[in-house]
């Protein structure tokens, strides 16, 4: 399979929460290698534009305050089936719903809080990496 990229971003709550490390540690045993990543904090504009897919569900005002209230840790991750693997190491978006042993079922408490994002197809990888890092920030 080829190498790919994905984009990530470890949310408000996982980094309040002190969990940086932990997650990071779990990405790189996965088999993932960082080709970017920074402590940032997004706007409402930022909030709005990335999740803008989802601006017309009810959940889209709390997405947006859950997203912008602290700082992120925003990174671009390399592997071989980098979405689809990614993915999976996180889990289901619901972590009542996520697998043992991936990052959502360890480090998240609810749907609307789920510590990780995850790029959900290559296209979108692409242009989430683009939205947060220039190309002297990829390595
Ligand atoms: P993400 O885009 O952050 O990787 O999450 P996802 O693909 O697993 O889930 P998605 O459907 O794209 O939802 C985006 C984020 O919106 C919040 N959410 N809240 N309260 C709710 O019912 C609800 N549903 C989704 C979560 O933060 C979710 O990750
Ligand atoms: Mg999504």
């Amino acid at each position: 399979m080829a190498k790919n990229r994905t984009f990530t971003m470890l949310k408000p709550d996982a980094v309040e929460k002190g969990h940086i490390g932990a997650i990071l540690e779990k990405i790189s045993a996965s088999g993932f290698r960082i080709v970017a990543m920074k402590l940032t904090q997004m706007t409402t504009k930022d909030a709005q534009n990335f999740y803008a897919v989802h601006s017309e569900r009810p959940f889209f005002a709390d997405l947006v305050e859950y997203m912008t209230r602290g700082p992120i840790v925003a990174a671009i991750l390399e592997k071989d089936n980098a979405v689809e693997d990614f993915r999976t190491l996180i889990g289901a978006t619901n972590p009542a719903d996520a697998a043992e042993g991936t990052i959502r079922k360890m480090f998240a408490d609810s749907i609307s809080e789920n510590a990780v994002h995850g790029s959900d197809s290559d296209e979108n990888a692409f242009i989430e990496s683009a939205f947060h890092f220039s190309g002297r920030e990829m390595f």
